[in-house]
């Protein structure tokens, strides 16, 4: 026991001082500084505390290859990351030939004062042979080991307890590998990614290739042809695509203490000659993958999954991208710009699998201290900052600009909030308002910087709302802000988001009232390059189509159509508000056809099953070896 002690302490030091000195897992509180000096220890208990099943001397020779197999795989973690700066994942290692990005130059990246990190096994060595141990000749009584482990089991359930009070949903919604190894340790780390990755290899198995033409055959018949006004107009123009953080619709045109909350949001709504045309009748789909969710829906006309985050648990599936297809198609460049660790939602691994050419994330940006609040880089310098980027980029390009302000819990620091906060009382809803405001000053700010950079009038610019800020919890704030009693039909009404877009030389329609949402951008934006979209499998269909199909699915199968909704089983009138209370057969049949698409997309996200299609015979599979998103002069 004594042994095991020691060996325990040095673990523990040791694991603690590599977190410390080789990774950058952004600590930001008292109470994440205290789990990860806490996370090795019930590791440390349970992994070295097997070996007390041992016999007699057998016992240290264990602790010693458990400390060993232990270390190699924290040092493996330590080279990788300070290639990648990003942790070892089994997806990394079955996907690309070359150990992730990392190529021969593994010993590079290896330096002599990591000797140090076998100090500890050298020095249990040392005592093992030189220290004269009474080891006990008979197995000790297995009560001692169950004890360990049940220690261990203990410490890391207040661990993860503790961790949940901090980051709720922690391991359901798979946020951040930064996340889980800063809470939970690089060990749990390994061995949650270990459970993710088999469960999604086992649905990837029992998929075959006929599975493809059931979902091939629906998409197909979903299709709405092109729109001869729109169709091939914008072909070959730079694409700029704003992705408004947590915006809901009901804040165009929303006023608070007598002012408008984005005065230039709803300029682009109402002013005709800026010839945007705006929908404002078009919802968010997204589930618990939020932002990663939208992204997904929005680029793929897939939906996400009912549970988790699909880009983190899907992110080395065969994708059918918007950047692959226009990189294919018309040669575009794409880029994603994004002010937060690039390792949030998997998107360093999920944005080669989609073909993203350049990611800007947190390296690229100066993220000092007044430059950054709550999760990342705040709107204005992040606009600020992407602009030489953008700048730069091989035309025509697609890029994605993705804002982070106007996030839960809505931060702001006083003198940047040009708007007194509402006074419902409830402070996440009374502060959404301000920084909304910072988002909206930010994207004039943005906009004026394109003009002068003639990156404005020849672009084709689409703007939206990734999901709802303000969720059911705060109802009664709600029901003040809008006036009105939060339904579950209210509710699902304010799942919309604003999607507008301005295609040059095209006239804006002003408002399209068409009932629409995320699965419809894909195919509505190939139609303007003039790429038809029925070679895609895709779940959505052209908002400027004749054809459309105006019905509304949400990830949980509640959908929204432009006469009747059906919420949680009930059917509703939009107009008049009332329960339905014998809904016809026609309504009966959309919500299965709702169901039956929801479940296509899933047997393709779960079977990865776009590993058996081909588009046309031009379509080359992406292959994500030939993307890389560390910024050149780190690895230089
Ligand atoms: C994090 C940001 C926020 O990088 O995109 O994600 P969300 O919490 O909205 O999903
Ligand atoms: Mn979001």
């Amino acid at each position: 026991m004594g042994f095991f002690a020691i060996a325990l302490v040095l673990f523990w030091i040791k694991t603690y001082i590599i977190y410390l000195i080789e990774f950058d897992l952004g600590v930001s509180n008292g109470m994440q500084q205290f789990l990860l000096f806490l996370n090795p220890l019930s590791s440390g208990l349970i992994f070295l505390g097997l070996a007390l099943f041992a016999k007699g001397k057998k016992v240290g020779i264990w602790i010693i290859i458990i400390e060993a197999v232990l270390s190699f795989l924290m040092y493996a973690n330590v080279v990788f990351y300070r290639f990648n700066s990003d942790f070892i994942t089994v997806a990394v290692l079955m996907q690309t030939e070359n150990f992730g990005s990392l190529g021969g130059s593994i010993v590079s990246l290896m330096e002599w004062r990591d000797l140090l990190y076998t100090l500890d096994i050298i020095l249990l060595i040392v005592l093992f042979k030189k220290l004269n141990i009474n080891w006990t000749v008979v197995r000790t009584k297995a009560r001692r080991p169950i004890t360990v482990l049940a220690a261990g089991i203990l410490v890391f359930t207040i661990n993860l307890g503790l961790a949940e009070i901090d980051r709720p949903q922690l391991l359901e919604r798979t946020f951040d590998r930064n996340y889980l190894v800063k809470y939970l340790g690089i060990y749990n780390f390994t061995i949650y990614d270990t459970i993710q990755s088999t469960k999604s290899s086992t649905q990837r198995v029992f998929a075959d290739s006929s599975d493809i033409t059931e979902v091939e055959n629906y998409t197909k018949s979903k299709y709405a042809k092109p729109n001869a006004e729109f169709f091939g107009k914008g072909a070959g123009k730079n694409i700029i695509k704003i992705h408004l953080e947590s915006f809901q619709s009901f804040l165009i045109d929303y006023e608070l203490h007598g002012e408008e909350v984005t005065p230039f949001l709803n300029s682009l709504v109402h002013d005709e000659s800026l010839d945007y045309t705006y929908f404002d009748n078009f919802f968010h789909q997204t589930e618990q993958g939020k932002t990663a969710d939208a992204e997904l829906i929005m680029d793929n006309s897939l939906y996400g999954l009912p549970q988790g985050s699909a880009f983190s648990t899907k992110g080395n599936n065969t994708y059918q991208a918007l950047p692959a297809i226009l990189g294919q198609q018309q040669g575009y460049t794409s880029g994603i710009f994004h002010g937060d660790g690039k390792s949030f939602w998997n998107r360093d691994e999920v944005y080669k699998s989609f073909g993203v050419d350049e990611f800007y994330h947190e390296d690229y940006y100066d993220m000092s201290e007044e430059n950054v609040i709550n999760y990342g880089l705040k709107d204005k310098p992040f606009f600020e900052q992407s602009m030489p980027y953008l700048e730069e980029m091989d035309q025509p390009f697609y890029a994605h600009m993705m804002t982070l302000t106007n996030h839960h819990p809505y931060l702001i620091d006083e003198e940047e909030a040009s708007l007194a906060p509402a006074e419902t009382g409830d402070g996440s809803v009374d502060r959404y308002f301000q920084t909304a405001r910072y988002l909206d000053e930010s994207l004039e700010q943005f906009f004026s910087d394109l003009k002068e950079a003639g990156l404005y009038e020849d672009s084709i610019i689409m703007i939206y709302g990734d999901h709802y800020g303000i969720s059911d919890n705060h109802n009664r704030a709600m029901a003040e802000i809008i006036g009105e009693e939060i339904t579950p039909l209210k509710n699902a009404e304010l799942q919309r988001v604003p999607f507008m877009i301005r295609v040059p030389g095209v006239d804006g329609q002003g408002t399209n009232h068409e009932y629409s949402s995320m699965v419809d951008v894909v195919p509505t934006l190939l139609h303007i390059l003039g790429i038809d979209s029925l070679d895609y499998i895709l779940f959505g269909t052209d908002m400027f189509s004749e054809d459309h199909k105006d019905f509304v699915p949400f990830r949980n199968g509640d959908f929204i159509t432009e006469k009747y909704s059906s919420i949680s089983g009930v059917y509703y009138d939009n107009e008049t508000k009332e329960v339905i209370e014998e809904p016809t057969e026609d309504m009966k049949a959309m919500k299965e056809t709702v169901l039956h698409e929801l479940g296509l997309s899933d047997k393709v996200m779960y079977g990865d099953l776009l590993r058996f299609y081909t588009p046309n015979e031009d379509w080359e599979p992406v292959d994500v070896n030939d993307y890389f998103y560390v910024k050149e002069e780190e690895t230089e």
